[in-house]
C-alpha cells in the first residue's frame, strides 16, 4: 500500500480524496494554487506544497509543478481527482516514468478513450452498442453525404478530439450538412488542433445514462449500477440520480452486464464511466470516461461501496474486493450540485461565505470543501458542494431533499439551491420523466 498520496485536485473532490486516503492511513500532500492557500483540504493534509499562482495552467495543470511537488515531499502515488490532468494519458506516462503510481487506468487505456472515434471503435469491437453512423472519420462533404442519407436527417457531426458536448453540429437538412460540416472541422482544429470529425445519427429525445464499471487489470470487471444524468444545462450536469427512473431491472442488467463483460475483455484497471443516449429502450455508447466522476456519490449511496477507497487498492496492486455476486443495490439516491451561482442567471457568484449550515439527518450527505468564513476564488469551476440524499425509494428520497434543502444555509453568495427547490416541485421531475432537453425549455419557459 502507499505510504504518501499526492492530490492533484482542489476542492470539494481533493477533500474526498482525503478522506479515503485518511482511512487507509495514508498520508496525503495537497498542492493548491495560492488562490487556494486557505482551502479545508490543506489545513487538514499531512503537508501542502504551493504549486503556483491561481490560473491552472500554472499550478493544477502544470505537470512539471506537480512531479516537484512529488520529489519535494516523496509522494509515491498521486490521485487526480476529475477534470485538470485526470484524463491526460502524458500525465499518467511521466509519472510511471518515474516510478510514482498514477490512481487511474493505464495512460494507453486514457489516450484510446479520449479519441472519440477510437472509443467508439473500441466499444463496438468490445460489444458495446453504439449510435449508428459513419465507419470512422469523415473526409469530403461528398462521404459525408453519402453516410448521413443512408442514416436519414438530422445526423450530429462530432469532433474525434471533442467530448463533453464540445465540437457538436447538427446538421437537420441535406441543405445544412456542408456549412455544419466546415464548421465542426474549424471549430475543432482551433479548440483541439484536430479537425477530425465523425457523424451519427442524432437521437432528438435521449436520456443520458452512465454505468459505473471497476476493473483491477488483470481482466477481473464488476458493473456497480447506473446513474441518471439527463438532467443538464449547456453539457453541465446540474442533478443526477441512481438507479435511473427510466430503466427496468432487467435494461440495467443488461446493460449492466454488457458494459462489465467489455471491461474484463480490455482488461480495463480502476473506475471508468460508460456514458450512453438511450432511447425508445435502447442504448447507445457515445463516450467513455477513464476516471472517477463528480456525481460517483450516488453510486456509493446505492450499493454502499467506497469508489475511492477501491481505487486506491487496485492502484496500490490490490484486487477487486468485491465480486458482481456481491453488489447488491439498495434504495435510491439524488445528488444536487450546489454551484456559487446565480440560481436563473448562472452567472457566477465568488466571494466570502458569511453563513454556512449544511443539513444533516439520516441518508444526508454533504460533499464540499467550503466553511463559514471561506472566500470562493473566483478563477475554478462554481462547485463548491454536493448535498446527496438516499432514501429507500425515490419517492423517499425526494421527500428527504426537499426537506435537506430547506435546512441549508449559504449566506454570502448566490447558490443554486433555489433553483432545486423549483425543479423538486415540477411534476415531470417528480415522476422522472425528463430527458437531456427537459431542463433548457424548463427555463427557457420559466
Ligand atoms: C449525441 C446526442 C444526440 N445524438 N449524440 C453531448 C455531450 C456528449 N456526451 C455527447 N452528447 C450528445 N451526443 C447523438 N448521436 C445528444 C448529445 C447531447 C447530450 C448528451 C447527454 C447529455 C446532455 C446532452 C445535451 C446535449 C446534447
Amino acid at each position: 500500500m502507499f505510504d504518501k498520496v499526492l492530490i492533484a485536485n482542489r476542492g470539494e473532490i481533493a477533500l474526498r480524496i482525503q478522506r479515503a486516503c485518511k482511512e487507509l492511513g495514508i498520508a496525503t500532500v495537497a498542492v493548491h494554487s495560492t488562490a487556494d492557500a486557505d482551502a479545508m483540504h490543506v489545513r487538514l493534509a499531512d503537508e501542502s506544497v504551493c504549486i503556483g499562482p491561481p490560473p491552472a495552467a500554472e499550478s493544477y495543470l502544470n505537470i512539471p509543478r506537480l512531479l516537484a511537488a512529488c520529489e519535494i515531499t516523496g509522494a509515491d502515488a498521486v490521485h487526480p481527482g476529475y477534470g485538470f490532468l485526470s484524463e491526460n494519458a502524458r500525465f499518467a506516462e511521466i509519472l510511471e516514468e518515474h516510478q510514482i503510481t498514477f490512481i487511474g487506468p493505464t495512460s494507453e487505456h486514457i489516450r484510446i478513450m479520449g479519441d472519440k472515434i477510437e472509443a467508439k471503435e473500441t466499444a463496438k469491437r468490445l460489444g458495446i452498442p453504439v449510435v449508428p453512423g459513419s465507419d470512422g472519420a469523415v473526409g469530403s462533404e461528398t462521404e459525408a453525404m453519402k453516410v448521413a442519407k443512408g442514416m436519414g436527417f438530422p445526423v450530429l457531426i462530432k469532433a474525434t478530439a471533442g467530448g463533453g458536448g464540445r465540437g457538436m453540429k447538427v446538421a437537420h437538412t441535406a441543405a445544412d450538412l456542408g456549412l455544419a460540416l466546415s464548421t465542426a472541422r474549424s471549430e475543432a482544429k482551433a479548440a483541439f488542433g484536430n479537425d477530425a470529425v465523425y457523424i451519427e445519427k442524432y437521437l432528438q429525445k435521449p436520456r443520458h445514462i452512465e454505468v459505473q464499471v471497476f476493473g483491477d487489470g488483470q481482466g477481473n470487471a464488476i458493473h456497480l449500477g447506473e446513474r441518471d444524468c439527463s438532467l443538464q444545462r449547456r453539457h453541465q450536469k446540474i442533478l443526477e440520480e441512481a438507479p435511473s427512473p427510466a430503466l427496468n431491472a432487467a435494461a440495467r442488467a443488461k446493460i449492466g452486464e454488457t458494459v462489465a463483460e467489455a471491461m474484463r475483455k480490455l482488461k480495463y484497471r480502476g473506475a471508468g464511466t460508460v456514458e450512453f443516449l438511450f432511447e425508445d429502450g435502447e442504448f447507445y455508447f457515445i463516450e467513455m470516461n477513464t476516471r472517477l466522476q463528480v456525481e460517483h456519490p450516488v453510486t456509493e449511496a446505492i450499493t454502499g461501496i467506497d469508489l475511492v477507497l477501491e481505487q486506491i487498492r487496485i492502484a496500490a496492486g490490490g484486487s477487486l474486493s468485491i465480486k458482481q455476486k456481491d453488489v447488491q443495490f439498495s434504495g435510491h439516491a439524488i445528488e444536487c450540485r450546489i454551484n456559487a451561482e446565480n440560481p436563473r442567471t448562472f452567472r457566477p457568484s465568488p466571494g466570502q461565505i458569511t453563513y454556512w449550515h449544511p443539513p444533516g439527518g439520516l441518508g444526508v450527505r454533504v460533499d464540499s470543501g467550503v466553511y463559514q468564513g471561506y472566500r470562493i476564488p473566483p478563477y475554478y469551476d462554481s462547485l463548491i458542494g454536493k448535498l446527496i440524499v438516499h432514501g429507500k425509494t425515490r419517492t423517499e428520497c425526494l421527500m428527504r431533499l426537499k426537506r435537506a434543502l430547506s435546512e441549508f444555509v449559504i449566506d454570502g453568495i448566490e447558490t443554486t439551491i433555489p433553483l432545486f427547490n423549483e425543479l423538486i416541485a415540477q411534476p415531470d421531475i417528480a415522476n422522472g420523466a425528463y430527458d437531456i432537453h427537459w431542463l433548457e425549455k424548463y427555463l427557457a419557459q420559466s
